[in-house]
């Protein structure tokens, strides 16, 4: 199922499945000694200097691979940013399924998750996270002339999610009347839904809002999910990362930064009061319309 737009992307992909074998082996962790602080490791990295961060490679506009194989994104250009904040030289992404990738981190394959991953108290169970810095919608997309409609709880309707999201939780509990249908990635289940497999996905806001320009597909709803804002997951007890994230964090949105960001990957989208800087923020938060 999984669509592999460049030889580079396979690679690392099938990278990720070797990972996540040894992950599931249990052999994962044996050398998390090595990411213990210490004054030539003060953050904890798995290999001094350097982070390595798992995400994955289709959630434009977000987190994505561009046409050399390169991460480019809100997320991956936001937390470059903040890992040089934090003194960090070498920042080094890698894609891999979203189901995944928590558990990656937790084993301390990589040290950090990013990929608009909200935070929410059953993933605080496995890893840590930073502050939040970004919040949104999730959007259900159909095609242009089809009949589903968010009214009737999608009934009878086959409803794409990918596998370990938010959305899937939230189309378990809330649309019990529809068929789930679970995808490694977002490309994929749009594929479903062009060739007709499935009769509408649901995904991220913005990322719903790529494939609909691309693809002329309609927004039957948008759901907010302020309540889990996206953070960066780090591994438990790496306070030391956490922290340091965290001071960047709030140093590229008190700065402007933040904002800018925003500006070139999402323009049009309301701005987060509580993201920009203290002297620019107000009390109303818009809202996108669908
Ligand atoms: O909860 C939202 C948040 O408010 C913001 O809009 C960014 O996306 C979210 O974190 C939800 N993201 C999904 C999740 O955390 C899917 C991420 C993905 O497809 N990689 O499950």
């Amino acid at each position: 199922m999984i669509k592999t737009r460049t030889g580079r992307r396979a690679a690392l992909l099938s990278a990720a499945t070797a990972i996540a074998a040894l992950v599931l082996a249990g052999c994962g962790s044996s050398d998390s000694g090595s990411s213990s602080t210490s004054s030539d490791n003060p953050l904890g990295l798995i290999t001094p200097g350097q982070v390595s961060v798992a995400s994955v490679g289709d959630l434009k506009p977000y987190t994505f691979t561009d046409s050399s194989g390169n991460f480019t994104g809100f997320d991956v250009e936001l937390f470059k940013d903040v890992a040089k904040r934090a003194g960090i030289k070498k920042v080094e992404f890698t894609g891999q399924d979203f189901s995944g990738l928590l558990a990656a981190v937790a084993n301390k394959q990589f040290d950090v998750g990013v990929a608009a991953i909200g935070v929410t108290a059953e993933r605080k169970k496995t890893v840590d996270f930073s502050d939040g810095y970004l919040a949104g919608f999730l959007t259900i997309l159909a095609k242009p002339d089809s009949n589903v409609s968010y009214d009737n709880g999608l009934a009878g309707k086959r409803l794409g999610v990918v596998q370990g999201t938010l959305q899937e939780t939230y189309a378990v509990k809330n649309f019990p009347k529809a068929s789930l249908v679970r995808f490694p990635d977002n490309n994929s289940a749009i594929s479903g839904l062009n060739t007709g497999s499935i009769d509408a996905h649901f995904l991220d806001y913005e990322s719903a809002k790529t494939y609909m320009q691309k693809y002329g597909l309609k927004d039957v709803k948008d759901i907010p999910s302020f309540d889990a804002p996206a953070g960066f997951a780090i591994a438990k007890g790496n306070d030391a990362l956490k922290e340091a994230l965290n001071k960047g964090l709030a140093d590229a949105m008190e700065d402007g930064t933040w904002k800018k960001l925003y500006q070139k990957w999402f323009p049009g989208s309301p701005l987060t009061p509580q993201y920009l800087p203290k002297a620019e923020q107000t009390a109303a938060a818009a809202s996108p319309t669908s």
